[in-house]
């Protein structure tokens, strides 16, 4: 699977798909190399911070049901919405581990890299293929994640997003603090909406929030907020399945709908991103408990 050696701390793992796993006097975490998807962080003293379905697939090429998908080249089914698969193809393909360390305070710090050049062409005929995508994951205390796009010779054109799955112990008694004021689209009546106050959770909840904003997850059962600071993102997507939507999902169990949210960090539809020829572009968050 690598070529590269691996610092105390971090191992791979072949099962339930191969993966790259830190366990540090700071944290432990999984970070699978399908999708480049941090699967698990869990602080040391603290409860995990990523939530994960019990019924999510691990298989090569498949979607994973929590932690951290990546949103690339497209959101949901593209501006068109006709896209597939579902928030593009870079959360399925196998990512290559580029370089891994750990420092002195137990921090780990991995990079993984996808080449345009290994991507099937069908996936997207119009994209350009010499792209190069990278994951740089700092995980210690604080989790940051960086999603660096360099475009090739031409220029390139895409939605992109962090789309993190929070662990929290029951929906009902957690608030999102920070988007006070901001606009959002409302995806579930189509309309525009400007937030007041918190947002708290009562029903199915899909929203694009314009704001670059940072957030908090106030999590009143757990007593704990969870902070998600954030660069080169316009936008943030809050969401939640609710009842019917969690038990139209095979991945997804029908009670654990109350244990999650996703607070994610995008460019979405008119905040997509262009890139001219050879320019880079990093969408990063960090996140820390308190
Ligand atoms: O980001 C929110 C959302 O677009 C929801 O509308 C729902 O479709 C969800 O993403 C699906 O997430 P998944 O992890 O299945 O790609």
């Amino acid at each position: 699977m690598t070529q590269i050696e691996l610092p105390t701390g971090i191992s791979l793992i072949e099962e339930p798909l191969p993966a790259i796993r830190i366990d540090t006097s700071a944290a432990s975490g999984v970070i699978y190399l399908n999708g480049a998807h941090v699967a698990e962080w869990t602080p040391a003293g603290q409860r995990p911070v990523l939530w994960m379905s019990q019924s999510s697939i691990f298989e090569p090429g498949k979607a994973i049901r929590g932690g951290v998908p990546l949103v690339w080249p497209w959101f949901g089914a593209g501006a068109s919405n006709t896209l597939s698969p579902a928030h593009g193809f870079a959360r399925i393909e196998e990512w290559q581990l580029a370089s891994a360390q750990v420092s002195a305070d137990g921090t780990a710090s991995i990079m993984l890299v996808l080449e345009g050049q290994s991507v099937d062409a069908s996936l997207a005929p119009d994209l350009p293929r010499d792209y190069r995508l990278e994951m740089h994951v700092t995980m210690g205390q604080t989790l940051k994640l960086q999603l660096v796009v360099v475009a090739g010779d031409q220029p390139l054109s895409f939605e992109e997003g962090l789309h993190t799955y929070f662990a929290v112990g029951d929906i009902a008694k957690v608030r999102v603090a920070g988007l006070d004021g901001a606009e959002y689209d409302d995806r579930l009546s189509d309309s525009l909406v400007v937030q007041a106050g918190n947002i708290t959770f009562t029903g199915e909840t899909d929203r694009i929030y314009e704001s670059d904003s940072a957030t908090g997850i106030v999590d009143d059962a757990w007593g704990r907020e969870i902070r998600i600071e954030k660069s080169g993102s316009a936008q943030s997507v809050v969401w939640n399945p609710w009842i019917a939507k969690a038990a139209a999902m095979p991945d997804f169990g029908d009670d654990e709908w109350t244990q999650m949210v996703c607070v994610e960090a995008v460019n979405v539809r008119s905040k997509a991103i262009t890139l001219q020829p050879n320019q880079r572009h990093e969408l990063s968050q960090t996140i820390s408990v308190g």
